[in-house]
């Protein structure tokens, strides 16, 4: 047995909204949304995903103040408890952005990869934020009216490199940058399964890349299973994503991810590390039930 650390990283997932499509409204008060994002750094997370918009299919947007109130007392509240994981914010808006790094968020997840606000990169590249990339076809709105490929894998590549290619022009440091083919946005089932198929031609960008599969709905479609009750399919589809190179991965269920991946890490390497302190907490390996939102992703 070694004392390496793990080669990957656990991006817990916390909604502030009334409207996500597995947890929509069960963390939407700040004192919830707290005690949950301690719960899954406990658990294993090393980052912890904090958004105030949902994303899912018809999702109406939602203004900057809003999500402000909305984010902001939680990034804070983390912080004042001491938390050591990095947090990082869920948006696609400049403003939203800047004031989450002001209040101590270091990581920008922008599911618009800087096409909703581009000025987004040059915030990114002046704090020396790291920032995720995520491919989307369309906008929330529309993305999954018809989506159509020629051939989903190259094409989500060369967006990803053409995104890496501005946000590098804008002055963010390569090795602060992502990438993630935003599975569920604007993509079939099988759009889905071809990408999480064919993930080392993401990873040969030569990036980390972010996998985001947990709970969605092209699981409950092969499964049967309600979106409260996907964490079996989720653990499948992130043991399948670091076989193929993912590194890191956005999950709602932190403690079965991570100890799926924890094993799956030591079968690949040949070799072991100890769970960190951090991680070693016992928890409940219950998943939560939660109400589904109207629109599945
Ligand atoms: N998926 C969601 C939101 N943000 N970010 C990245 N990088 N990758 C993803 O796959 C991704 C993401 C959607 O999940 P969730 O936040 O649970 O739902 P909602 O958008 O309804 O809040």
């Amino acid at each position: 047995m070694t004392a390496e650390r793990p080669d990957f990283l656990l991006m817990g997932v916390v909604n502030v909204t009334p409207d996500s499509f597995s947890d929509g409204g069960l963390y939407l008060d700040p004192e919830a949304a707290i005690a949950h994002a301690i719960e899954l750094e406990s658990e294993g997370a090393a980052i912890l995903d904090i958004g105030g918009e949902s994303t899912r299919p018809g999702a109406l947007g939602v203004s900057a103040v809003d999500e402000l109130e909305r984010v902001i007392p939680v990034i804070e509240g983390l912080l004042g408890a001491g938390t050591r994981a990095r947090i990082s914010i869920d948006t696609s808006k400049c403003r939203v952005a800047a004031v989450a790094l002001d209040a101590g968020a270091s990581y920008v997840n922008d599911v618009t990869a800087f096409r909703h606000n581009p000025e987004m990169a040059a915030l990114v590249a002046e704090r020396g934020a790291d920032c995720c990339l995520m491919h989307m076809l369309g906008d929330p709105r529309t993305m999954q009216d018809d989506p159509r490929y020629d051939d989903v894998v190259s094409e989500v590549k060369a967006f990803l490199e053409e995104r890496m290619a501005f946000a590098i022009g804008q002055g963010v440091a390569e090795e602060r940058i992502m990438l993630d083919p935003g599975i569920g946005f604007g993509k079939t089932i099988d759009h889905n399964l071809e990408l999480l198929r064919r993930l080392g031609e993401l990873a040969a960008l030569g990036r980390p890349v972010v996998i985001g599969t947990s709970r969605k709905s092209f699981l409950g479609r092969i499964t049967g299973s309600d979106v409260g009750d996907r964490v079996f399919a989720t653990i499948a589809t992130n043991v399948l994503a670091y076989e193929r190179g993912a590194r890191v991965f956005r999950v709602h269920d932190v403690r079965p991810v991570r100890d799926a991946l924890a094993v799956t890490a030591a079968t690949v390497l040949g070799r072991w590390p100890p769970p960190s302190p951090t991680t070693n907490r016992p928890t409940s390996t219950t998943t939560t039930t939660t109400r589904a939102a109207q629109s599945p992703r």
